[in-house]
């Protein structure tokens, strides 16, 4: 196989691949590529993403596998599974198991219409299973919007900072990203859970998140923040309705202009639960929306997106395992 043309640094390349195909003799003997008989060279131009490198994270040469552990009440997919430490860290080591490359551990729902919980409820919820997924030997990462949970969460070992609100909720925190050289998931994000659907309008949904979150992307520049240890996220469900995050996962390519990694967010949300609605309407519940994010799962990873952020991870490790065979057997 050629090497990948040099273009430039923050595109994918594009790989012409020779392909030399054998087509079976028909009865009639023409030379058909339908039909006939006869060898024929195509040349096919796939477009191959590069997996992008995060400094300080795993780079196992696929879509990562980021898997949700939620230690919260009320949160839509899981809300209470996993408020006690205890509970949270053995689930953690169950996704660790199962295959996660990296372990997000999130103590505040962002759920639409949540209330945020106090700082200090936010750090009990979430340290304990911090120090105990780093102890065991996870690559963790915090979601979290708070400096107040990030800094302490990265003294206990955690290599990533999930932020939601993309550094928009507290403006100290680009700074100690900056300052601390972790790695950074920077989603697009209009305002808090309380509000955040009246704030789902948009003219062209893929134009408008993808400059807002060039804006944001300047900011984490302004900051400090090294190129390569930011990650993006189109922020599915947060302000959007389903048919925006449809248009976003549609049109996902578009996100490569900003030359930076990709995490989408699509596991058990409500626009799958209304997709999969039953004969009177009512939406899937969340815990049977897994089949649908497994198939998302596999869609993203022939995009070869850097990352899928999911619940169920054996079933997206084993989605990207697909994809990334049939991905080989196309280059091949
Ligand atoms: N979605 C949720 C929470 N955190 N973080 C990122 N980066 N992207 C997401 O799409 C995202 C997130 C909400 O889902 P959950 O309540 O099931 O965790």
């Amino acid at each position: 196989m050629p090497p990948p043309v040099a273009r430039h640094p923050l595109k994918p390349p594009i790989m012409t691949v020779t392909t030399r195909r054998i087509f079976a003799p028909t009865i009639s003997g023409r030379g058909s590529p339908y039909g006939g008989c006869g060898t024929r060279r195509e040349h096919k131009v796939i477009r191959v993403s590069p997996l992008p490198v995060v400094p300080g994270l795993p780079q196992p040469g696929r879509t990562l596998v980021v898997g949700v552990v939620n230690v919260t009440p009320d949160s839509f997919s899981d809300g209470g599974e996993w408020l006690e430490p205890n509970a949270a860290i053995s689930h953690g080591l169950e996704l660790l198991e199962e295959g996660a490359d990296i372990i997000d551990v999130g103590g505040e729902s962002t759920r639409p219409g949540a209330t945020r919980p106090e700082v200090s409820e936010e750090l009990r919820r979430v340290l304990p299973v911090v120090r105990e997924l780093v102890t065991a030997g996870a690559c963790v990462s915090v979601d979290t919007m708070r400096t107040a949970v990030a800094e302490p969460a990265l003294a206990a070992g955690a290599r990533l900072i999930n932020d939601v609100s993309g550094g928009k909720a507290d403006p100290a925190m680009l700074r100690l990203i900056a300052e601390a050289g972790v790695a950074y998931i920077c989603m697009h994000w209009r305002g808090h859970s309380e509000d955040m659907q009246s704030k789902a309008s948009y003219a062209d949904v893929v134009t408008e998140v993808i400059a807002e979150l060039r804006a944001q992307l300047e900011e984490t520049d302004r900051a400090g923040i090294a190129t390569d240890k930011v990650i993006i996220d189109p922020g599915l469900g947060f302000a959007k309705t389903g048919e925006h995050n449809w248009q976003l996962l549609d049109r996902l390519d578009e996100f490569d202009v900003l030359g930076r990694p990709l995490l989408v967010g699509v596991s058990r949300k409500t626009f799958l639960g209304r997709l999969l609605a039953d004969a009177n309407g009512t939406p899937r519940p969340p815990k049977e929306r897994d089949d649908a994010t497994t198939a998302l799962t596999a869609v993203l990873g022939l995009r070869r997106v850097w990352g899928v952020r999911v619940h169920s991870v054996r079933a997206s490790r084993d989605a990207i395992a697909v994809a990334e065979r049939l991905l080989k057997e196309r280059g091949s």
